[in-house]
């Protein structure tokens, strides 16, 4: 019996697809990057650092971004649509990309599908008619429901310690959340060290711009206990296109990773505010050099690197570097790349040059309830393409079983993250 036929069999699937799709839906996932927060942190008005609901949903700054192509600021000033409320912001957006337009972008085309998820008609011309229903929603419950939806287990948070208000929360006291991880954010530590220097100092530690002995002690003080006080599973960094090297990080924060086993992420390929006007959508992406990542990798053995970049054109050398280097996971398809299109193209590309050691997807969700959408369309492509490859595979005559893309799904949508955690 040929060993489709059996595997096919075996699993009671009508089709290969068929099984991995099943397979793919029951793996919950641990999310490795978001921007999500408990209710503790805050989940109504303008300081609520916890995003959720229909307002939030369709004002997400990738729509903002968009609905000023529709809609250009030339006719409607970027202050006139910021001094809307939030809702008025969402009406316009839905009006312009969901109404008087096919919503036809990623971004638009995961909000119907959240919707749908959530058993609301996303047809609707007008969105005051499931306001009513997410009112009805209380957000600690609704945090349970939509990680069932999405069948996400983990949530790994993006903690911004240099952002006042995320500061404020976490010195006022802030209850852990089981549900979710947190992640030591320090980009203004690498980007800006003379300002972060002195915040630094304001805040107690003893450092000065001079990269002393004392200043590196007293930065890895300050990494250690903000690691402890939000509980960091990892560091991480968003760094642009031009960066090459930093005496900072080899100094202290890469040591101080080490020291406490910790991976450390380097997010590469950023260009901010090239257009504040747009504010949380001001920022554009740039070519890296992937240079600055193998030499890290191989002057620092002992670190383990998360690395994800911004540029299509960086990810086939991502790639290769990885198979030079066990201590860098390329993790992934970040921000501008989150498109199903290129989806498609980089996980293929990781799973023909990495088999199943990688991280293919984190959701970089900012609104909860992005989980049920952004899942759902990434498990649908890495489906396709893993259903591809057991294809070839077994073309190939090997005797594959449902157990082995079971142990597979595990390890791209948790266990490659878990393992290189630990070390
Ligand atoms: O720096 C980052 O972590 C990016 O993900 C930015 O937050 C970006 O604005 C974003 O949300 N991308 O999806
Ligand atoms: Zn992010």
């Amino acid at each position: 019996m040929p060993h489709i036929t059996r595997l096919l069999t075996e699993s009671g699937s009508p089709t290969v697809a068929d099984l991995v799709t099943r397979v793919l839906v029951a793996q919950p996932i641990i999310d490795m990057h978001t921007h999500l927060y408990p209710p503790g942190f805050g989940h109504t008005g303008p300081d609520g650092l916890m995003l959720w609901g229909l307002d939030d949903l369709v004002t997400y700054h990738y729509l903002v971004a968009e609905v000023f192509r529709a809609v250009p600021a030339t006719k409607l000033p970027y202050a006139q649509f910021w001094a809307m409320s939030k809702a008025e912001q969402a009406d316009h957006i839905w009006k312009q990309l969901f109404v008087e337009r096919t919503p036809l972008s990623e971004a638009c085309r995961g909000v119907i599908t959240t919707l749908s998820k959530l058993g609301l008609d996303p047809g609707v011309k007008s969105l005051a008619s499931h306001r009513q229903w997410f009112r009805e929603q209380n957000p600690n419950d609704y945090i349970d429901h939509v990680m069932a939806l999405a069948n996400v287990k983990s949530i790994t948070m993006t903690n911004a310690v240099f952002d006042d208000n995320e500061r404020a929360c976490w010195l006022a006291g802030i209850a852990p959340d089981p549900r979710f991880k947190g992640v030591l954010r320090i980009d203004p530590l690498l980007l800006d060290w003379p300002t972060a220097g002195k915040k630094l100092s304001a805040w107690g530690y003893n450092v000065e711009e001079a990269l002393t002995e004392k200043t590196i002690r007293e930065v890895k003080r300050f990494l250690n206990e903000w690691c402890d006080r939000v509980q960091a599973i990892y560091c991480a960094v968003s760094l642009p296109p031009e960066f090459r090297e930093s005496p900072i990080l080899e100094m202290a924060v890469l040591p101080f990773c080490e020291e406490r086993n910790i991976p450390f992420a380097m997010m590469i390929g950023s260009r901010r505010g090239v257009n504040p006007e747009l504010r949380d959508a001001a920022d554009t992406g740039g070519l890296a050099d992937i240079r600055a990542v193998t030499s890290l990798c191989q002057r620092f053995p002992n670190n383990r690197f998360f690395v994800t970049l911004l540029a299509r054109e960086n990810q086939h050398e991502l790639a290769v570097a990885a198979r030079k280097f066990g201590n860098l996971m390329p993790f992934g398809c970040w921000w501008f790349l989150n498109n199903p299109s290129l989806i498609d193209e980089i996980t293929r590309m990781r799973i023909e040059l990495l088999g199943t050691t990688v991280i293919p997807q984190h959701s970089d969700a900012r609104v909860l309830d992005q989980l049920i959408y952004k899942w759902d369309h990434s498990r649908t492509i890495l489906g396709r393409v893993l259903t591809e490859k057991y294809q070839d595979l077994l073309a190939a005559g090997w005797p594959l079983t449902k157990a082995e893309i079971e142990r597979d799904a595990r390890q791209f949508l948790q266990d490659n993250f878990l393992i290189f955690l630990g070390g």
